[in-house]
């Protein structure tokens, strides 16, 4: 297991790469041109000037995430080979830098969904929380108004560009169906897949977070039939999921640990942390700890080194602790503790196996 952290840019990000130098096991950022619009072309001044704060840091740049879906790609529209040839000129850039991992999503409109990013938790920390029944009855623009506007540092999947778009994107979803987005996915992947295995970059899709639709979009990475489709639509080792504990463990049918398993040699990289789930399908993001939530994470973890995972993994969110300020789920102090337990978990793991074949 290859510890990693998301790091959104010097400026752009609260946390600094002298501090996740200093997190117990971390080697890598996991990082992107935050301010690219979906779709376009990477340049690669920028991508150079990322290589080179990495590198100064003794920190590698192997994982992006993202590179962003343009919706006409999502849309099927027939604008969409413009910008699969731009996705394809961003994954042959950042090969040169040595970029190994690509995740991205095939979420329509919306990344990630929450209601409240500062639901406070029982112990006073605050944490990204998901009311199911506030979703169901909300119109998307009162959950934009509410989301977006409020931090100061914008959101990957929730940039005012896209959103200010937010009328016309719902009236061009209006008749695609999840077996269009299907559809529109394996086209993306045909064309995109070959071009990452040339470079060696796996494409790692990451699930829908919550993993079913919202606002009557589409959506088909929910889980453990949805990977096995996805993994089929093109049968290559370069075509992959980021496997993340947190958006599947959202519904509680979701087993990870089993999937750890039957996935394998699919998963280049592990987002790993914890939600707990309520009996009315409202969750809230907790610390990793696995009694603190519904996520058995000890048990994601043993599933991973009984696999001999050698992909990267990321604590993923954290909550907001000790009074940091930060971008919403991405402080320093809470994922910093996560990671030690994943470590704490691994080692465990590690040793017991070793004990195991010693006899
Ligand atoms: C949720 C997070 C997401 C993720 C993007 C990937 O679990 O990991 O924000 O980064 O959906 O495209
Ligand atoms: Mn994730």
């Amino acid at each position: 297991m290859r510890m990693v952290f998301r790091w959104y840019g010097r400026g752009n990000d609260t946390v600094t790469l002298e501090q996740i130098k200093q997190i117990p096991g971390v080697e890598g950022i996991v990082w992107a041109l935050h301010d690219m619009m979906p779709g376009e072309e990477w340049p690669m001044d920028k991508i150079m000037a990322y290589k080179e704060l990495s590198d100064a840091h003794g920190l590698h740049l192997e994982v992006v995430e993202s590179v962003n879906v343009h919706e006409d790609i999502k849309l099927g529209l027939s604008t969409r080979d413009l910008y699969i040839d731009n996705y394809i000129r961003t994954i042959e850039k950042l090969a040169k830098v040595g970029v190994k991992t690509i995740c991205y999503n095939f979420m329509p409109v919306f990344d990630w969904t929450r209601t409240d990013l500062y639901k406070e938790l029982e112990d006073g920390s605050t944490a990204l929380f998901y009311e199911k029944a506030a979703i169901d009855s909300m119109d998307p623009h009162e959950l934009v108004r509410k989301i977006a506007v409020k931090p100061d540092l914008t959101m990957p999947g929730w940039e005012p560009e896209r959103l200010a778009q937010l009328s016309v994107l719902f009236e061009a979803y209006k008749n695609v169906t999840e077996e269009d987005l299907w559809g529109n996915l394996q086209y993306f992947l045909e064309r995109v897949v070959p071009a990452a295995a040339e470079h060696d970059i796996k494409m790692a899709i990451h699930p829908d977070d919550p993993p079913w639709p919202v606002f009557g979009l589409p959506r088909i990475m929910t889980g453990r039939d949805s990977i096995r489709r996805l993994l089929d639509l093109v049968d290559s080792p370069y075509n992959c999921v980021t496997l993340c504990s947190g958006s599947l463990g959202a519904n509680p049918a979701n087993d990870i640990a089993a999937m750890v398993r039957e996935f394998a040699d699919r998963i280049p990289f592990a987002h790993i942390r914890n939600v707990k789930v309520y009996e009315n399908g409202d969750f809230v993001e907790t610390s990793h700890r696995a009694s603190d939530g519904s996520v058995d994470t000890v048990e994601v973890v043993r599933a991973y080194s009984d696999i001999g995972f050698t992909g990267y993994a990321r604590p993923d969110h954290g909550r907001h602790i000790w009074d940091e300020k930060c971008r919403p789920g991405y402080g320093l102090y809470d994922r910093a503790l996560g990671i030690m337990y994943l470590w704490g978990v691994w080692d465990a793991a590690e040793r017991a196996k070793k004990e195991r074949m010693n006899g």
